[in-house]
């Protein structure tokens, strides 16, 4: 029997999630798809066989035919959509970030402690991209070293409306916070937040790009250029500097053309194109775990350290300066 999943939130990553179960990965269905905006619920409902389409997602999650739950919705609304399907016990892949702040990813880890067991995998899909998979295996063998600093670049196109300046931290460099985490194994102490000038092809207002830098417990340093109205491509790149030699990913080169005169090859225009194997991977990964009644990948714990981690940085770049993370101590079922 495949693993009946319902779908909360119908958007870009919520469709293209749903997509991937139907067509893409094994072991699964789309039982279920939630939207607050009905029709984009039903349309996407209506390609896919035996889904049902929903506003509410209680109503969702009381169905027989639900055995999980993946949460696409917007941030401010995953709290919700977790304590429901903590409720029921049911188990979760959460896209990033667990929630917008702290204080509620601080509740969600309380509440699932309470369950008594691990039920959420977080999106951080870049632990499944093989090439930052390769990376941290490298890193793992110690021939380079111990790392001393990791250079991070984070480039979109252009952001959305909605977008302010502190949602480059929380939103996007959510991810260079989780990266660095995994990478190192460290927790992250500090975080700088320097501002250039913004681009005159940002809109209005926003603070874009800015300048991370990230301190680690282990006496690391990452930095993050993040830059989402860069305009040319999405180019999501690290490099590790360690102490015997360096290692890069990202730099997209797996084709180069040569012609008149010129070398060169295409940039990736969104995260679809860039991580559709890290996506893949990520939920396929998630629906063998739970098939087999396992919670593998990022926890509970990466989700709140990370919303720490942005709280301070957020901080940091309304006030200035150096931020230091305020982080709870590490709950016994995440270690
Ligand atoms: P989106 O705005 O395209 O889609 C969000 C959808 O959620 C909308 O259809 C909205 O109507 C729906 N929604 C809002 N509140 C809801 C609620 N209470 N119940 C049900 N549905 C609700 O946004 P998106 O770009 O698809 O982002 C969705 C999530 O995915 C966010 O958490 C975002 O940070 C994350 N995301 C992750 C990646 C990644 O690389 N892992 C990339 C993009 C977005
Ligand atoms: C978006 O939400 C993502 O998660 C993308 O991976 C990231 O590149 C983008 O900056 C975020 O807004």
């Amino acid at each position: 029997e495949p693993l009946g999943i319902a779908v909360i939130g119908t958007g870009r990553m919520g469709a293209d999630h749903v997509r991937r179960i139907d067509r893409v990965i094994s072991g699964a269905r789309v039982a279920a798809v939630v939207d607050v905006d009905e029709e984009r619920a039903r349309t996407v409902a209506a390609g896919v066989d035996g889904c049902t389409a929903h506003t509410d997602a209680d109503e969702a999650m009381a169905s027989p035919d639900v055995d999980a739950v993946l949460i696409a919705s917007s941030g401010p609304a995953h709290e919700a959509a977790l304590l429901g399907a903590f409720a029921r016990d049911l188990p979760v892949l959460c896209e990033k970030p667990l929630t917008p702040d702290a204080a509620s990813a601080l509740r969600v880890m309380e509440a699932e402690q309470a369950l008594g067991h691990r039920r959420v995998q977080v999106g951080f899909m870049r632990r499944y991209d093989t090439e930052y998979v390769r990376l941290k295996a490298l890193l793992g063998t110690g021939q380079l070293g111990r790392p001393l600093m990791l250079h991070n670049r984070h480039r979109n196109v252009a952001s959305p409306s909605f977008f302010t300046s502190s949602m480059l931290i929380s939103d996007s460099v959510a991810h260079e916070v989780d990266v660095t985490r995994w990478l190192l194994g460290h927790e992250i102490t500090a975080v700088t937040v320097l501002r250039p000038t913004p681009s005159s092809g940002a809109p209005e207002g926003l603070r874009d790009p800015q300048f991370v830098v990230l301190e680690t417990d282990g006496g690391a340093l990452s930095d993050v250029e993040i830059f989402v109205n860069c305009g040319f491509g999405y180019q999501v790149q690290a490099e590790a500097v360690c102490e015997r030699g360096t290692a890069r990913i990202g730099d997209g080169h797996q084709l180069v053309t040569n012609m008149a005169g010129r070398w060169g090859g295409t940039i990736a225009q969104d995260w679809t194109e860039r991580f559709a194997q890290a996506y893949d991977d990520e939920v396929q990964a998630w629906v063998d775990a739970t098939r087999r009644g396992e919670v593998t990948g990022p926890s509970t714990w990466d989700g709140y350290a990370a919303a720490a981690v942005c709280e301070a940085g957020v901080r940091a770049l309304e006030q200035g300066g150096r931020v230091e993370v305020d982080l709870a101590d590490k709950p016994p079922l995440y270690s």
